[in-house]
């Protein structure tokens, strides 16, 4: 029996307020499941591209060492590497000393580092005091304080031979968020028989300097060569992995790709309008 033109009108307008749901369903999803992958490409010649993804941050724990001297405001100290990495062209050999300062950063040399605590933009020519003139890993540099309560930087490393990780990680909070608990974590990692290193994200602070709101983040190797990530920006987000490489990873850069869920949604959506074009004639 022929339906009547009333309810195929009805019918009309529950598949297309349907589609109209799957359309903003699908507009949503685009937005929430998209995972940026921006590329910053470095400043200057044989410098780091820096790509960012999303990955559950997981501290170190009770596997790091702390470093000593660390658990202060405004210090630097000194560890010997656990296998040789090369940083901007550079071999630094295992056993080599390089500097870690409680301010968030590495700089690669073994004296006279900077535990200097008022960050500046990566390439800028303004002068740190005391002096910050090593090749460096701004992982974030801020004035971070690490008295907290199980606060400093931890050394770890781990895996096997041939492919191990050292992790740097830093646990403390930014001074003068008013807190006295830790609230910021962080980690370098640098990988053997690899020339890639990672900055990764788990807590990044309260207020108004929270998410990297007044702190920098990239790596230099000096002020005509480097990657600046971010300077006294609030993108520096819990679960943030930032990878710094050599050739540029991700050549279309800045173009979101949507999952397959909201795929299918989208075609699932074009469907139902495709079987309502063919009902109402
Ligand atoms: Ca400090």
């Amino acid at each position: 029996m022929k339906e009547k033109l009333e309810d195929i009108v009805q019918r009309f307008r529950k598949i297309n307020y349907t589609g109209s749901m799957l359309r903003r369903l699908h507009l949503f999803l685009l937005a929430s499941a998209t995972t940026w992958a921006a590329t910053i490409a470095p400043v200057g010649s044989g410098g780091y591209f820096a790509t960012d993804s999303t990955v559950t941050y997981q501290s170190v724990g009770a596997g790091g060492t702390l470093l000593a001297g660390t658990s202060v405001d405004d210090a630097v100290s000194t560890f010997s590497l656990p296998f040789s990495l090369i940083f901007y062209g550079t071999t630094y050999s295992a056993g080599s000393t390089i500097s870690a300062s409680t301010n968030g950063n590495l700089q690669f040399t073994s004296s006279g580092a900077s535990d200097d605590f008022v960050n500046i933009p990566v390439g800028s020519t303004a002068a740190s005091v005391p002096a910050l003139t090593a090749p460096a890993a701004f992982v974030y540099w801020d004035d971070l304080i690490l008295t907290t309560p199980g606060g400093g930087v931890y050394i770890a490393t781990l895996g096997v031979v041939g492919s191990r990780q050292l992790v740097v990680e830093w646990r403390g909070r930014r001074i003068g968020d008013g807190a006295t608990g830790q609230n910021i974590n962080f980690q370098a990692v640098f990988f053997e028989n690899s020339t890639d290193f990672v900055f990764h994200y788990g807590q990044t602070g309260v207020g108004t300097t929270s998410n990297g709101a007044s702190a920098t983040v990239g790596s230099r190797r000096d002020l005509s060569n480097y990657t600046e990530w971010s300077f006294n920006n609030a993108v520096i987000t819990p679960n943030l992995n930032i990878r710094f490489s050599l050739t540029n990873p991700n050549p279309a850069t800045d173009v979101p790709e949507p999952s397959s869920l909201a795929m299918f949604l989208l075609a699932g959506g074009g469907a139902l309008a495709l079987r309502l074009r063919r009902e109402i004639r």
